[in-house]
């Protein structure tokens, strides 16, 4: 396949990178199309005895790496992004052959990688401190950002490359060096990533600074967790993955980054522009088959309009073109494996269980063909109650909660009143309502959008949420602040010896 030799890619490829291609000893392991089930290519996975070659490597990188100057990091970052451009096409097919999302999506997503790389150029210019007034004479006081170490990076199969490259390009211009342990789902991908990345690094003896391992979380996963020459762990995944990943490394006292479920809302006031919003709903809930944490789940529309947005979106769902994800008018791809629609079915099952409405969709979709082995759900509509105990859950899947709402105080109130707090979005064209619902009484999310959806996020603002999301913020603003090491310095250059607080001490 002309995808798979544009990136390197051989039938059988080692998991695990430090400088150089390991000969892993694990299992092989076997990247299916989630489309079609059939096998791309394999990857002999690594073990836990490779995990610690690859660790040694990475810190040794790390270790030369801390004392190139920024600007001189950025310029390795700088070429980095170069060669994502070059290949920006065969690696959004890859993405959308190993993972399911629309070409488009695949495309879009290494369009996030360049533009992150991009960012993490200019920063590396930068990285401030600040200067602080010393309370004593002919002193000064500076706060200074150092390199930190190994960057562990725990990925998703949503987003196989992009969250990998928020951590790993900000990371490298900040004088880190990163280990990356991809989802298994996602192998392909990963090697990709980083063959490009490397090309880069290596021929002056930095490839570790990429370091990839891919393997079981109960082998490498777990070695990651307690490495103490790792002490940022970025992880992306469950809630119940991030709980692990925060008390196994809160145990060594390592710091962690969580960015975990999500489960987002849009509210649509009384006078919304209800094009907008129809807009934004169907490609938050539909867009990646409705896979991303920052997908939307819940809809809380005002008692007057509800009616007609309800007709909108069904509408606008009828016309969703469900298919090959590698063919330009599909707007729908396939859930990323048959657990995943399982889930899907359970969740309807439940919601309507628990007097949920079915307005439309609700059970898998029949393809033919070659696409008969996908596992597709209907996107699907449902009308529920704000007290239905299964919208407090995160569906990875196109499914949606329509509720309607008297008040935005209200939707605001029903909003905030569940674990997760990633993203969250309103309609309005009434500016009271727009400030409220970003103010400190209105949306408790990470992000909290007006006029626009949940999902879709640019790289430049910092991304992650609180509550079940785990805190995390990345990619853009000054994430980087958690990549580094922050050191207070007070320098004397007097000759006399005054100690602060006025203390005199033995003279
Ligand atoms: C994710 O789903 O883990 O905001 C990341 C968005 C994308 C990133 C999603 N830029 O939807």
């Amino acid at each position: 396949m002309d995808v798979l030799n544009e990136l390197g890619l051989q039938s059988e490829n080692p998991g695990a990178y430090a400088g150089e291609w390991i000969e892993t000893s694990g299992e092989l392991l076997a990247s299916t199309n989630p489309a079609t089930g059939t096998v791309i290519a394999s990857v002999r996975e690594a073990s836990a005895q490779d995990y610690a070659r690859i660790s040694e490597a990475a810190h040794e990188a790390f270790l030369r790496w801390r004392q190139v100057p920024g600007p001189q990091r950025g310029e390795y970052v700088r070429r980095i992004a170069q060669v994502f451009r070059e290949h920006k096409e065969a690696l959004g097919q890859l993405v959308t052959m190993e993972m399911g999302k629309i070409i488009e999506e695949g495309r879009g997503e290494v369009q996030e990688c360049i533009d992150i790389a991009d960012f993490a150029v200019g920063l590396s210019r930068q990285l401030y401190g600040l200067t602080i007034q010393s309370e004593r004479p002919e002193h000064s006081m500076r706060e200074t950002w150092h390199p930190l170490g190994t960057v562990g990076i725990i990925s998703a199969f949503n987003f196989p490359v992009a969250v990998w490259a928020w951590n790993s390009m900000i990371g490298l211009v900040c004088g880190d060096a990163n280990l990356w342990k991809p989802s298994r789902k996602t192998p392909l991908t990963a090697i990709a990533m980083t063959r490009l990345a490397a090309s880069v690094l290596e021929p002056d003896g930095y490839g570790a600074l990429v370091s990839l391992v891919i393997g079981p979380d109960e082998t490498v996963g777990s070695a990651l967790l307690d490495d103490r020459r790792v002490p940022l762990v970025s992880a992306t995944g469950s809630t119940r993955m991030g709980r692990i990943v925060s008390q196994r490394v809160a145990g060594r006292l390592g710091r962690t980054l969580l960015e975990l479920g999500g489960n987002n809302a849009i509210i649509v006031d009384e006078n919304a522009d209800l094009d907008m919003a129809t807009r934004a709903i169907v490609f938050g809930a539909i867009g990646t088959a409705g896979q991303r944490c920052t997908s939307t789940r819940r809809v809380l529309a005002h008692a007057s309009i509800i009616e007609d947005l309800q007709s909108r979106l069904v509408r606008a769902y009828e016309t969703v073109q469900a298919g090959d994800p590698l063919a330009p008018d599909t707007l729908l791809g396939p859930l990323i494996d048959q657990d995943s629609l399982d889930a899907f079915i359970q969740a309807v099952t439940a919601a309507t269980d628990q007097g949920a409405q079915l307005v439309c969709g609700g059970g898998p979709i029949e393809m033919t063909g070659e696409l008969a082995a996908g596992a597709y759900a209907q996107p699907t509509i449902l009308r529920a109650k704000s007290d239905l105990p299964l919208m407090q859950e995160e569906t990875f899947a196109p499914l949606l909660y329509l509720v309607a709402v008297d008040s935005v105080d209200e939707a605001i109130a029903i909003q905030n009143d569940v674990p997760q707090g990633l993203s969250s979005a309103i309609f309005t064209m009434n500016v009271r309502n727009a400030e409220r619902f970003v103010s400190a009484v209105g949306s408790d999310c990470g992000i909290a959008n007006v006029n626009i959806g949940t999902s879709g996020a640019e790289i430049g603002g910092a991304f992650g949420g609180e509550k079940d999301t785990g805190g995390g913020r990345e990619s853009g603003s000054d994430a980087w602040k958690l990549y580094m090491r922050r050191q207070t310095s007070t320098v004397n250059w007097g000759e006399s010896l005054p100690l602060a607080q006025g203390i005199k001490f033995g003279d």
